[in-house]
This record gives structure tokens, C-alpha cells and sequence, in this order.
């Protein structure tokens, strides 16, 4: 069955949203919108998976959406809201807590890592939170769905998911008259030279929010002195830039701050190697200084204009809501049907 075409991803309100981020994921969020209806969710369900402060998760959830706008999505042409408004994710969750394997979760590395030693004190959200995140997606029965490299296991999981719907329900689906297939596979989108921005001070751990230090990142809202002393101090080695792509595969730090040029300019890490191959990090770092400014700034600016409007944002949110969830209630529906749901 030949599914409509449409994207869906989202970002979690759980702190500093970072050049990660901004790289990994929002910029191809913005350039997808030519080409496919977008659906983009600012996953405050996700984010309580681990303790967030009631007092400062609505601030938080207004920031993500502010970056959204500030980097160029547009609102009304396509679908910004928080996941919180549409219950169907949660609904949809649940029966796929009963479609996925235990034995599926428990190869998840992200939950590995995040719970870390001590699992057994780990919220049960953060144990599920694949199959939320493949609720998400397949409640908009979205096709294709752009994320960062560390996404990969999770989207992997939730074209299980979809497969093993399709199914476990075949036959109720085809009475129902949905022909083979009611979930679409969803195809993750992991572009450009920067999928997996790593940590500025040691390049075998990812850019995140929760890291403790904030050399490791660079925010979205810091300013041009920020980021200027934020790259300036990012761990480098000794050698000179190597002219070939190949020679930064054993140097993960140099490999990062190429990517990230590159990613910023728009060109690919050879172009930046042609460029700056055989010079110190010194003078790269000065040229990666103004190009991060150059980009970045603008958007911090926005974003800091947008959050105090605090009423124009909480709009974007509900307007988004009330459509999206129209989409929602018709996948629901059809899923409760199929299921063999009484309504
Ligand atoms: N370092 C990264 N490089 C490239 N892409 C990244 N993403 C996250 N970190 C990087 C992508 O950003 C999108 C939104 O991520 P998220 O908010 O859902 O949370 P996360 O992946 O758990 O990101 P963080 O920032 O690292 O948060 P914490 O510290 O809470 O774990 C996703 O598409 C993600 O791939």
C-alpha cells in the first residue's frame, strides 16, 4: 500500500538545546518542509522520563518552539505543538507497550546509557520510551522521519513495531479495509556532514543537554563571547589539520570540529579540509569562530525575542494541537477498530 507522504520529528524540552541539536536534527527539519508535510513536537512526555522542575518545563517547551520558528519552520504552513496536547500519543503508546518484545527494549542502548548503574531506580518511561517515540511517528502513520545518528536504534525499533502490528492484525486490518498494511516502515533521514556533534571537551562522548559542563556544548541562545570561548577552549591534538578526510579518523576531536564547519557552511568535510588541510587549529578555530557566530547568533537573537512573547508562543502550540490532533483521532479511531475496541 503506497502510504501519503509525511514527516514527523521532535526534540525534547529538557534543557539547553545545543549546536547537536541545531545540526542534527532542526536544520534538516527546515529544509524537509519544501518537499513534505511536516509534523514537528516538542516531546514534553519524553522529557519527564527523567525528573524535569514543573516551574521550569513550560519555559523550556516555549524555547524549543521558539528555536523551531527562529530557525525557519513555518507554523502555519506546517504543524509545531507540544505532544502533551494530543493524548492519542500516549493511547497509541500503550497498546504499542503490548505489540513490542521486552526482549526488544532491553537492547536498547540509549536506556543503557541513561539509566547507567543504577537501572533499578530508572523511571518505567524511560525503560518505554521507544515505543512512545514510535507512537509518536506512526500516529501520524508519518513516512520519514529526521533525526541524529544516536536516534538510529530507536527508529529501527519502531519499524518493528509497525511490522509487527501489521501483523499481528492482518486479517483485522484487511476486514477493516485497510488492505496489507496500516502502519507505513518509517525511513529515518540521517543527513548532512554532522549527524553525531560530540562533546567539545572529549570527542568519544555526544553533544548533549545534560552533560554538567557547558564548555562541552555550545547552546543555541549563547552569545557571540560565548561561543567565541566555548571553541577557543575545545580540545584539539597537536598535529596540523590533515589534507584527506581519512587522515581525521583517528583523531575524533579534529573529525568533530571539521563537521561541524562543514555542516555550518554547507559544504562537505573534504571542501573544508581543501580549505584549511596543513594549517594549526589556531587559525581554523578563529574561522570556525565567525562562521558559528555568523549562523548562530541570529537565531539566538530570535529565539530570546520570541520567548517573551510567551502568549504568541503558547498560540503556535494550540493552533498545532487542534490539527494535529485531527490527524490523531483518525489514526486512533482506526487502530481501536482494528484492535477490536468497542466505541
Ligand atoms: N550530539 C548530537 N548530534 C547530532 N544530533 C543530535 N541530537 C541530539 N544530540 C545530538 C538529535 O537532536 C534531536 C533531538 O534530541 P532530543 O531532544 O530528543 O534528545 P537527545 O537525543 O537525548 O539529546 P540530548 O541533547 O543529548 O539530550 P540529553 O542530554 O537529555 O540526552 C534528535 O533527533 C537527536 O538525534
Amino acid at each position: 500500500m503506497a502510504f501519503k507522504e509525511r514527516v514527523f520529528s521532535g526534540v525534547q524540552p529538557s534543557g539547553n538545546l545545543h549546536l547537536g541539536n541545531y545540526l542534527g536534527a532542526i536544520v534538516n527539519f527546515v529544509a524537509l518542509q519544501e518537499r513534505y508535510d511536516c509534523i514537528y513536537c516538542v516531546v514534553d512526555l519524553h522529557a519527564i522520563t527523567i525528573w524535569q522542575d514543573p516551574a521550569e518545563l513550560p519555559r523550556a517547551t516555549r524555547e524549543v518552539t521558539a528555536a523551531f520558528i527562529a530557525c525557519g519552520i513555518d507554523p502555519k504552513k506546517h504543524i509545531i505543538f507540544n505532544q502533551s496536547q494530543v493524548a492519542e500519543h500516549a493511547e497509541l503508546a500503550w497498546i504499542f507497550n503490548c505489540v513490542a518484545r521486552v526482549g526488544w527494549l532491553n537492547r536498547m542502548t540509549q536506556f543503557k546509557e541513561k539509566a547507567g548503574k543504577d537501572r533499578e531506580n530508572a523511571s518505567v518511561g524511560l525503560y518505554v520510551y521507544p515505543n512512545l517515540m514510535a507512537a509518536d511517528i506512526l500516529v501520524y502513520r508519518a513516512t520519514h522521519v529526521p533525526v541524529g545518528e544516536d536516534q538510529k536504534q530507536h527508529l529501527e525499533l519502531s519499524r518493528d513495531i509497525a511490522q509487527k502490528f501489521n501483523n499481528d492484525f492482518a486479517a483485522s486490518i484487511h476486514a477493516h479495509g485497510y488492505g496489507d498494511a496500516f502502519f507505513p516502515q518509517p525511513e529515518p533521514l540521517i543527513q548532512g556532514p554532522a549527524t553525531r556533534v560530540m562533546s567539545l571537551r572529549d570527542g568519544s562522548k555526544k553533544m548533549s543537554k545534560s552533560e554538567p559542563s557547558d564548555y562541552s556544548r555550545i547552546n543555541l541562545t549563547d552569545d557571540a563571547d560565548a561561543i567565541a570561548q566555548k571553541i577557543r577552549k575545545a580540545r584539539t591534538d597537536p598535529e596540523a589539520l590533515p589534507s584527506e578526510e581519512k587522515g581525521l579518523e583517528p583523531r575524533p576531536e579534529a573529525d568533530n570540529l571539521v563537521g561541524i564547519y562543514a555542516a555550518l557552511a554547507g559544504q562537505t568535510k573534504a571542501q573544508v579540509l581543501r580549505e584549511f588541510g596543513g594549517g594549526q587549529f589556531s587559525n581554523f578555530k578563529i574561522a570556525l569562530v565567525d562562521l558559528a557566530v555568523a549562523k548562530l547568533g541570529p537565531i539566538g537573537n530570535e529565539m530570546k525575542r520570541l520567548v517573551q512573547d510567551p502568549v504568541y508562543i503558547n498560540g503556535v502550540l494550540a493552533d498545532g494541537a487542534t490539527r494535529a490532533r485531527v490527524l490523531a483521532a483518525e489514526t486512533m479511531n482506526a487502530v481501536k477498530d482494528i484492535v477490536g475496541f468497542v466505541r
